[in-house]
């Protein structure tokens, strides 16, 4: 994929009519603005989704860190636990407990009630 130019290639990504589309959360915000859903009424808004997307990345990258890249241990699964992790537990429950719900932005974006469990 270097070899084609794709900039630092990465899962997850996609093609569409063989174009290659990259990232998770620039994929995430491409698909839903071509469905017209789990959109924002404004850019402000939009730039919050955007902005928790790339808090779960962060945490998710960690977690990736401590558990599959060479070199992790125990030790580095449990520093991740004890000591990363709370904070994004912390900043989650903070952004869910802004929120009169059921979703991040109220009635409308993210998942339908049902679907989304959120404890
Ligand atoms: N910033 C990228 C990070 C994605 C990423 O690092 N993915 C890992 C897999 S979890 C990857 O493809 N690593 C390179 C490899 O495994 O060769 C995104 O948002 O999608």
């Amino acid at each position: 994929m270097m070899a084609q130019g794709i900039p630092a290639p990465t899962l997850p990504y996609l093609t569409i009519d063989g174009k290659y589309m990259g990232k998770t959360t620039p994929i995430m915000r491409y698909i839903s603005k071509q469905i017209g859903k789990y959109l924002a009424d404004n850019d402000m808004d939009n730039q919050y989704l955007d902005s928790l997307a790339d808090i779960c990345m962060d945490w998710y990258m960690l977690w990736v860190d401590a558990h599959y890249v060479p070199g992790s241990s125990p030790e580095t699964e449990s520093k991740f636990h004890i000591e990363r992790s709370p904070f994004f537990h912390t900043s989650f429950e903070n952004v869910l407990s802004k929120s009169s719900g059921p979703y991040v932005l109220g009635e409308k974006v993210w998942r339908k009630k049902k679907r989304m469990n959120i404890k």
